[in-house]
């Protein structure tokens, strides 16, 4: 049939140490620091991340579950029977399972993830759950536009009709031209008559927003100064953990959360040979988390030529499950 015509494409992009020490010299010697957070997740930061999802302060992910759980079942109803599912950053391939167990007629889902150890274990945790279900996992980068154009070549994705599902916010951890670029991709990848399922973290009181960005626990903190046992370990750096605080900032401006890493004294780190200096209480930005709202993402994502048709939210309006065409 035509869904069995997606090709399994293999394209192997590996985050070399290389492209991992120019990113971080090259944040580290701008005026405000900064370090890009896709490097949080190394083993030890990905395990890290998991305990986050499970803090009393981080709603995210219960509440998104908890819609997802709520109303998977009426919209698995507006959508077409004959569907693709293709899930960009799928990660473990938890969240799908949910909208899957109401769409029986899905006859392909597509993983499209940048860590083979993520595709293997989505792949093991999908199938057996879904013996009927073709699984058609992607190994690539969906932040990579020219990796998206080939792909949409060099599959079937491109004739048929398919739902993107990016749930997660994980949209938020990018800078607004990212985002609307990534949003750009979904609608290639989606098809004309293809549907795009965000989940999207919203605006709500400044202390919540704060909170859930520093736990009691301080498992955020150990999440976010794991970059700097990283770059320790991997690019030979001279970090002192103690050295440095975790924060987290609400930006009014922007709307976003900032969690940054704040030196405790003058110091000097050595990265790699090279001297990065500190000042007492200068930060390093360390990632973005932007919060908005129905009307903000609803313009967000007409620049990327794609329509707001629905909104799930849970009773608090803290999370939104958007469903977009083009
Ligand atoms: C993955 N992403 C959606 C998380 C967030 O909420 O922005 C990452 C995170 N950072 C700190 N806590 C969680």
């Amino acid at each position: 049939s035509q869904m069995t015509t997606i090709k399994q494409c293999s394209i192997n992009i590996s985050i070399s140490n290389c492209e991992f020490l120019t990113d971080v010299i090259s944040g580290l010697t701008q005026q405000q620091k900064s370090l890009p957070c896709k490097y949080f997740y190394d083993d030890k930061g990905a395990a890290l991340f998991e305990q986050i999802t499970r803090l009393q302060e981080y709603y995210v992910t219960r509440t998104e579950l908890a819609i997802l759980e709520r109303y998977s079942k009426e919209i698995a109803q507006i959508l077409p029977e004959s569907l693709s599912i293709i899930e960009p950053g799928c990660g473990s391939g938890k969240k799908i399972a949910h909208l899957l167990a109401h769409m029986s007629k899905v006859k392909t889902f597509v993983p499209f993830e940048i860590s083979t150890e993520m595709l293997n274990y989505s792949l093991a945790h999908l199938s057996p759950l879904f013996p009927e279900l073709v699984i058609a996992p992607l190994l690539g980068d969906f932040t990579d536009s020219a990796m998206v154009k080939q792909l949409i070549k060099e599959t079937a994705l491109n004739s048929q009709t398919n739902l993107v599902y990016f749930p997660g916010s994980t949209l938020g951890n990018f800078n607004t031209l990212k985002a609307i670029e990534i949003m750009r991709n979904f609608q290639h990848l989606c098809g004309v008559n293809g549907y795009v399922l965000i989940g999207i973290d919203l605006v709500k009181q400044r202390q919540v927003l704060l909170d859930a960005y520093d736990d009691k626990l301080g498992v955020t903190a150990a999440f976010n100064k794991n970059l700097l046992q990283r770059i320790n370990d991997e690019l030979n750096g001279s970090f002192n953990l103690a050295n440095f605080n975790h924060e987290s900032r609400y930006n009014e401006q922007h709307n976003r959360i900032e969690m940054h890493l704040v030196s405790l004294c003058e110091q000097t780190v050595v990265i790699n040979n090279q001297q990065i200096n500190f000042k007492q209480g200068e930060s390093i930005h360390t990632e973005n988390s932007h919060k908005y709202t129905l009307e903000s993402f609803k313009q967000l994502a007409a620049q990327a030529n794609l329509s707001l048709e629905q909104t799930w939210q849970d009773d608090n309006n803290y999370f939104a499950l958007c469903l977009l065409r083009p």
